[in-house]
C-alpha cells in the first residue's frame, strides 16, 4: 500500500465534504449569512467554553462538560486563525439564545474560537493551495489495530507513526480484539511488536473491548488528555470508547435526529470522557498519506537507524544500493528490525 497524495489524511473526509457542501445547499438562507470577524470579542455572563464535536448540517454540535448544544455560528465571530473557521477539536464561547431547536436540544451560537494548539490538517479539495483543518487540539495519536479481523498492519503502523511525529502528536499503540488470539500466540504477537515496545518505547498496550482486557491501562493514557483514535475500520475503536462513556451513543443520536439515514462514524467526533479529558473517535481509513514528507529527512523518522547510519561508508547514504551501509548490516544481523526496513523502503519508494 503506496500513499497516492501526500497528505496526512483521514480519507472518508471527502465523502464527509460532499455532504456538507450538500446539507449547505439546501440550508436556510438564513444560515448561510455572512459572518464578520472581529477580534476582541468580550463574552458575556451567559457564555460557555466548549469544545466542537461533530459538524450538524450546516450547524456543530458542541460538548460543554457533558452536555450537548446545537449551535450555529454568530453573525459577528472572534477567530484568531485564517484556515478552515471552525473544526471539530477547536475550543469555543457559545452564548446560549435562550430556546431550543425543533427537535428538543438547547440551542447557542458560536462567537468565538479560541487558538488552536495543534492541527491536523490536509491540503482542501479543489485547485487551491488551501489548508483544510479536520481536526484541532489533539496531543495523542492513539492508534489502534486488531491482533484479527482485520490484522495489524505494521507498514500502517509505522506511517501512523511518522504522521504522529510531524503533526507533534504523542503516539501510542492500541493491538484490540485479544479475545480472538489462541493462548499459544500471545508471545509470538508480543516478539512481532518488541520494536515498537522496547526499541522505540512507544507505550503498546493488548485490549479487548469483548473482554475488558487492557481497559485500565487506556483509560489511564486517556485521563485528561486529547486523544485522535485512528486506525482501519472495524478495529474496535468505537467499541473501545463506548466502554468509558455513553457520550458517543448521544451524540450518534442527537445527529440522528437532524440528519436522518446518515451515519455518525462519518465523521470525527469528539467526545468529552467523565473524568476529564477527551477522545477522537474517527472513521475507519484505508489509506494514510504523509503531508508534505521529504526524501532526505525519512531516515530521520526511522530512529532505530541513527546510530548505525553515522557508520555507513557513504554520507549521505540512503540504505539502499550503497557498498558497506551499516544500515544494511544492522538489519542482516536482526539489530534493525526487517520490516521496518521494509517500511522505509516503501516510503522511500513513494517520494
Ligand atoms: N472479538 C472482538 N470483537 C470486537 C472487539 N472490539 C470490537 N469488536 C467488533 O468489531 C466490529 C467493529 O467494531 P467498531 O468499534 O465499529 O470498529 P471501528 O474501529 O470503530 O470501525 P469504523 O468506525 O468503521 O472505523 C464490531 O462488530 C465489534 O463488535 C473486541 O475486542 N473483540
Ligand atoms: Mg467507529
Ligand atoms: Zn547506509
Amino acid at each position: 500500500m503506496t500513499p497516492r497524495k501526500p497528505l496526512l489524511a483521514l480519507d472518508k473526509d471527502d465523502d464527509e465534504l460532499a455532504y456538507r457542501e450538500r446539507t449547505r445547499e439546501h440550508a436556510k438562507p438564513l444560515e448561510r449569512t455572512r459572518t464578520r470577524i472581529k477580534h476582541g470579542k468580550v463574552i458575556g455572563d451567559k457564555g460557555l467554553r466548549g469544545i466542537v464535536a461533530t459538524p450538524i448540517g450546516p450547524k456543530w454540535i458542541v460538548a460543554v462538560d457533558l452536555e450537548f448544544w446545537i449551535c450555529g455560528v454568530s453573525g459577528v465571530i472572534d477567530v484568531p486563525h485564517t484556515s478552515t473557521m471552525i473544526a471539530v477539536g477547536d475550543v469555543v464561547w457559545i452564548e446560549p439564545d435562550g430556546d431550543r431547536t425543533e427537535q428538543g436540544d438547547p440551542s447557542a451560537a458560536i462567537v468565538k474560537v479560541e487558538e488552536r494548539t495543534t492541527v491536523l490538517s490536509r491540503k482542501a479539495a479543489g485547485k487551491t493551495q488551501r489548508e483544510q483543518v479536520l481536526v484541532a487540539n489533539v496531543e495523542q495519536l492513539g492508534i489502534v489495530m486488531a491482533v484479527a479481523l482485520p490484522n495489524y498492519n505494521k507498514r500502517l503502523i509505522d506511517r501512523y507513526l511518522i504522521g504522529a511525529d510531524k503533526g507533534n502528536l504523542d503516539p501510542f499503540i492500541v493491538i484490540n480484539k485479544y479475545d480472538l488470539l489462541d493462548s499459544e500466540y500471545h508471545q509470538d504477537v508480543l516478539d512481532d511488536l518488541m520494536v515498537y515496545i522496547k526499541q522505540l518505547s512507544i507505550p503498546t498496550m493488548f485490549t479487548s473491548s469483548k473482554s475488558g482486557r487492557g481497559m485500565q491501562e487506556l483509560k489511564d493514557i486517556l485521563a485528561g488528555r486529547s486523544t485522535l483514535l485512528t486506525g482501519p475500520s472495524g478495529v474496535g475503536k468505537s467499541s473501545l470508547i463506548n466502554r468509558f462513556t455513553d457520550a458517543r451513543q448521544r451524540v450518534g443520536a442527537i445527529s440522528e435526529k437532524y440528519e436522518k439515514g446518515r451515519h455518525t462514524t462519518t465523521a470525527s467526533l469528539v467526545i468529552p470522557l467523565p473524568g476529564g479529558g477527551i477522545v477522537v473517535d474517527s472513521p475507519g481509513i484505508r489509506e494514510f498519506g504523509i503531508f508534505q514528507l521529504d526524501a532526505a529527512e525519512l531516515p530521520f523518522y526511522f530512529e532505530e537507524f541513527t546510530p548505525y547510519a553515522a557508520r555507513c561508508k557513504f554520507a549521505p547514504c540512503s540504505h539502499t544500493h550503497e557498498p558497506d551501509c551499516a544500515v544494511k548490516e544492522a538489519v542482516e544481523s536482526g539489530n534493525i528490525d526487517e520490516e521496518r526496513y521494509v517500511s522505509y523502503l516503501n516510503l522511500k519508494d513513494t517520494l
